[in-house]
Parts: C-alpha cells; structure tokens; sequence
C-alpha cells in the first residue's frame, strides 16, 4: 500500500458491531467481564480503549512502524521515552528544539540524574564526540523547532546501532508524508499530534511509534503504568485528521514555498530559515530525506529589529498570533518571548532564535490572500 491510500486505509478495519466506517467513540472507561479476567480483549480504557486503538494502528501504518501509542500531548509521549531511562543515564538531544522540550529535560529529568548534551547535529560526525558509556538515547528533531536546521537522521542512527544506543527522532515538523524517520534507521518516532497529524487546530495530543516489539513494550508498559492517554474523542479526531494528511501536506509544502520566496525577495527581511533553498546549509540532507520542505518557516527582519518584528505579528490578519502550528489556518508566532521563552536568552541566541525572529506555520488558505497579508504588515 502506498502512503495517500495508508492514510486512509492502512492497519484499519471496519467496526465488527455495525460495520461502521470510521470507528465509533468508545465513550467508556470499562468493559464488562463474564467472569474475572473474561472480556472481549478491552478492561480498562487507560490500558486500551477501541478508538485510541484505530488510531494507534494508523500511526503504526503511515511511519512505517509496527506499533503506535497515542498519548494526552506531545510532551506527554517525550515524558514517555524519557521513564525508560534511569539516573546516571546520559541523553544527546539537538541543541536547537522546542522549548517545551528543552523544559522537560532540563527541568524536570537533570533533577532525576540525567545528564543532558545539547549539540548542534547538523554535522553528524559531532555525536559522536559526546558518547559515553552512560549514553543512552539520541534525542533528534528535525527539521528543528524554530530553526528549521536539518538533522541527517540516516547518518544519526549509523552512530546509535554503532554504540546501541536508542535513537528517537521528533517528526512533528515533517510528518511521515515528507520523513519516515523508521526507514531511515531510528527506533522510536515522535510526534506532536496536536499539530499536523491532527490539522485542524482542536485537540492536543502525542504519538510514539517503533518497529521493534522490545521497544514497543517497554513504551506500552510506561503508556500504561503513568497512564498519560489520551481520550477517546481526541483519538477520533486525529484519525480522522490522518485521512487528509496528504493532501493538506501537499498545500502546506506548495504555499510553504511561496512564502518563502516571497519573503527573501523583500526588502524588510534579513533572513529566511526554509530548508527548500539551494542556499540552506543542510538543503542537500533535506533533499535526500524528505519527499519536499513542508510548510514551516522563520525570518529575522532587517537590521535584527525586535520592534518591527512585534508590530509585524500585531498586524498580520489571516495568520494568526498564536502558539502551536500545523493546523489548516496560517499562524504566527515570535519564539523568544512565546513556544522558546522557556529557554534562557543566551542559550536560545546561540542557536539564532534572537528577539527579531518570527515563526510562520503556512496555512493552506489561497496564497494570493496569504502573500497579501504578508505584504501589507509588512508594509
Ligand atoms: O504541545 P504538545 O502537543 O505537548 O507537543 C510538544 C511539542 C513537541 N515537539 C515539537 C517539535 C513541538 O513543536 C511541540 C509543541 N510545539 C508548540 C506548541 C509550538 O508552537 O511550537
């Protein structure tokens, strides 16, 4: 089966009830048991729920995986691969992602005893430099978030089966209709499905998906035992959501592109980060593992003015001042102060997130209308 008919079809069957279509919503916490432990495979909906589980097939099937989890948000699934760690473990994450990420790493889990480098991957060979005999996961996502540096994930998981060390990629930004992250090597994908793979701005939500079956269990026992799920209204809506991935990606990359052009001929930007250009410093890494260069993109304006960058955001009309990305309608955002502000300023500059940088989640609105926005704010 190829990818568009995946979306709709892969891993799914029809409802044994009635027949149904799409799955129904499983509205119910339990199932009734005949006799103790005598049930039609479903005892409790924070282990499995039939909706949430139409929905972890079709993850499984688009990433080219063999088993999906469905979780109650992105980082809700990161927080999941993080449970499979131990202190004293070591973590090589991109130094360049988003900043709920980089929260919970630094927040949260450098409080448990592991230890955290942040490095700049564009350059593979750099990974290496950092493995230790505790290194146990190598956290990568790519394209980055806000940054849109690209990360060569074959080469990446060459250096994880070299040392066996896990490695987990975040395929938010590029879902698997650009990258299958799998194929390419990785164990474990992650998704925010609150953005792309929902695509429609209603509901908040997290995946993880992986090929091998000891992988795949230690993630359902953690899914499981922390019990951070997410609900069975949610799983319809993203399944639903995942049927017309493919042809909003398709949108999302065609307007992405415009835009981008648009916006490195004008004379009020400095610069544009759009893996598409010849002009990208890992373009030739993004052509080789993505099918095109999707529909997220960030530029600083002139003279790395934060004022004009503010009044920019305040006057665009048809994208929207708003936190998230990845839904039908185009958004805005500036990272320092709104997804990154959780990362200390110098740090995030190292990385080129600085006060001037605006964040653009290209919608699939007509793109004369979008151009027209563009024009008048920034005007
Ligand atoms: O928001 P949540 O569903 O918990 O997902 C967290 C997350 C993980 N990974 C990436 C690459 C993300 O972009 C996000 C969430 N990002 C935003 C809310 C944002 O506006 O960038």
């Amino acid at each position: 089966m190829k990818f568009n008919t995946k979306t709709i079809h892969g891993k799914q069957e029809h409802d044994k009830a009635y027949g149904a279509v799409m799955p129904p919503i499983y509205q119910t916490s339990t199932y009734a048991q005949t006799t103790p432990g005598e049930h039609k495979g479903y005892e409790y909906s924070r282990t499995h729920n039939p909706t949430r589980h139409a929905l972890e097939n079709a993850l499984a099937s688009i990433e080219n995986g063999e088993f999906g989890l469905a979780f109650g948000s992105g980082l809700a699934a990161i927080d999941a691969v993080m449970k499979m760690l131990k202190p004293g473990d070591e973590v090589i994450s991109t130094n360049d992602l988003y900043g709920g990420t980089y929260r919970l790493f630094t927040s949260i889990y450098e409080g448990f005893g592991i230890k955290f480098n942040f490095i700049g991957m564009q350059e593979a060979g750099n990974i290496e430099k950092y493995i230790t005999p505790n290194t146990k996961l190598i956290w990568v996502e790519t394209p980055t978030n806000p940054m849109l540096n690209i990360i060569d994930i074959k080469a990446a998981a060459t250096v994880a089966k070299k040392h066996h060390i896990l490695l987990a990629v975040d395929n938010t930004f590029a879902t698997p209709y650009l990258q299958r992250p799998l194929d390419l090597g990785a164990d474990i994908v992650m998704h925010s499905a609150t953005k792309y793979i929902g695509g429609h701005s209603d509901l908040v939500m997290g995946a993880l998906i992986a090929k091998d079956k000891e992988v795949a269990d230690k993630l359902y026992f953690i899914q499981n035992a922390s019990g951070a799920v997410c609900g069975p209204q949610d799983s319809f809506l993203a399944l639903r959501g995942i049927k017309t991935l493919h042809v909003r990606m398709q949108r999302h990359c065609e307007n992405g592109k415009a835009v981008a052009v648009y916006l490195a001929n004008h004379p009020k930007v400095e610069n544009v980060y759009w893996p598409g250009f010849t002009s990208h410093p890992n373009h030739e890494i993004a052509k080789m593992q993505m099918s095109d260069f999707g529909g997220m993109l960030s530029f600083t304006t002139k003279g790395n003015d934060f004022e004009a960058a503010i009044k920019i955001v305040e006057k665009l009309k048809i994208f929207t001042l708003a936190e998230s990305l990845g839904g039908v309608e185009s958004l805005c955002g500036h990272p320092a102060s709104m997804t990154h502000a959780s990362i200390p300023k110098i740090e995030r500059e190292k990385t080129g997130v600085v006060d001037s940088l605006i964040r653009l989640s290209v919608g699939i609105e007509d793109i004369e209308d979008l151009l027209a926005d563009l024009e008048q704010a920034l005007r």
